[in-house]
């Protein structure tokens, strides 16, 4: 893999760049749809390349080893082989998915046991355990295993877990490079960033991970509740120390305004599953701002549902239709209302970039973070 930073924002930490992976070129910032079960749901492959134009997707350690499980993604050749998607792919290590999803979960310095929330039946995830089923899974980013404290967390708690994330990095780095690709084009590791929102821990934990040398780096921990003021602050501190000739992914981020000050403040990769899980509830995110479509006042509103992005279902389908859809509780709803929201994604991270490009991104920002977030 490799990155190039092509412009930087002369009033901002905000940079463009390009993101190469044997599975083709990722241009940053980039917001990655989520794909957790090897599907992003509701949404057909074709649509993810020619309406939306994903450059990369997500994918789930966690519910892609329970299912379909490693012997039929294996046998397909990894998840590329299994779904088709030919662009890159990035999976997240199940150290997050565990603590949401899983019925009862007890964490060991040796790793995460859990009970399945399919069938209950016990696992155990290791971060040896974990790099060889992303191994398996052959996502072209993958991600160290780690705890994503809550918040609030208590000081204690919090320095101690970012100590067991740092002893569990240093396992998976040593497994990763012990081990390779299986299908024949490279992956890389992506370390996490941890300590809360505690300026001295988040201090220390960007340290040791810059100290790994590895490709590009992550942040966790944040978008768990905290305000957005801290969550902003801790991306400040941590984006100070990670280097800036590699990529930096903030996890599980956001609203259109937590990307965009995140964009402001050097990061260039974001994930959330915030525009597919909002389009199912009738949420819409426009250029005008956010749309909840279960509302009366748009039941005779029969203009494009947000004619500026241009993109297929934003353009052809009526508000009052869409809503028509929610109403009556039709499958076809949550298609286009996916299809839509992350079109919006992709156009916000697009339009980003183009701004940057251009040195006008933080008057763009501004001007974008309290109209996006209206509610219409
Ligand atoms: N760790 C991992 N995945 C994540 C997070 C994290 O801290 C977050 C936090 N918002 C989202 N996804 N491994």
């Amino acid at each position: 893999m490799t990155f190039s930073i092509t412009a930087h924002d002369p009033q901002s930490k905000a940079r463009t760049g390009t993101l190469t992976t044997d599975h083709g070129i990722i241009q940053t910032p980039i917001f990655m749809p989520v794909g957790t079960a090897g599907t992003v749901k509701a949404v057909h492959q074709r649509e993810l390349e020619t309406d939306i134009n994903a450059e990369i997707i997500l994918g789930n350690t966690y519910h892609l080893y329970l299912r379909p499980g490693l012997d039929v993604l294996s046998q397909a050749g990894g998840l590329h082989g299994f779904n088709g998607w030919q662009r890159p792919i990035l999976t997240d290590s199940g150290g997050y998915q565990v603590y949401s999803l899983s019925d009862t979960r007890k964490i060991k310095e040796e790793g995460v046991t859990f009970k399945s929330h399919i069938d209950g039946s016990k696992h155990m995830f290791t971060p040896e355990g974990v790099m060889d089923i992303q191994r398996t899974i052959g996502a072209d980013i993958i991600m160290a295993f780690d705890e994503c404290t809550p918040y609030p967390c208590e000081y204690g708690y919090a320095r101690q877990s970012m100590e067991m994330t740092h002893r569990w990095l240093d396992r998976c780095i040593a497994r990763f490079d012990g081990t390779e690709g299986k299908y024949g084009y490279k992956q890389t590791l992506f370390p996490i960033v941890q300590g809360s929102t505690y300026p001295d821990l988040r201090r220390q934990s960007a340290e040791f991970i810059v100290s790994k040398e590895r490709e590009g780096n992550a942040i966790g921990g944040l978008a768990v509740g905290e305000p957005a003021e801290e969550m902003y602050k801790t991306i400040e501190l941590v984006n100070e120390i990670l280097p800036a000739d590699k990529p930096r992914y903030l996890m599980g981020v956001g609203t259109p305004a937590n990307i965009l000050e995140g964009i402001a403040r050097g990061v260039d990769m974001f994930d959330c599953v915030m525009p597919t899980r909002n389009a199912r509830h009738g949420i819409l995110f426009t250029t005008q701002g956010i749309m909840n479509l279960k509302n009366e006042k748009w039941s005779r509103d029969f203009s494009p549902i947000d004619a500026t992005l241009g993109g297929y279902a934003s353009t052809f389908y009526s508000k009052a239709y869409l809503r028509h859809l929610f109403k009556a509780e039709e499958i076809l709803a949550a298609q286009i209302a996916s299809l839509h929201n992350l079109t919006f994604y992709l156009w916000l991270v697009r339009q980003a970039r183009a701004h940057i490009e251009a040195g006008d991104f933080v008057s763009w920002k501004n001007e974008m973070v309290v109209r996006l977030m209206q509610r219409l």
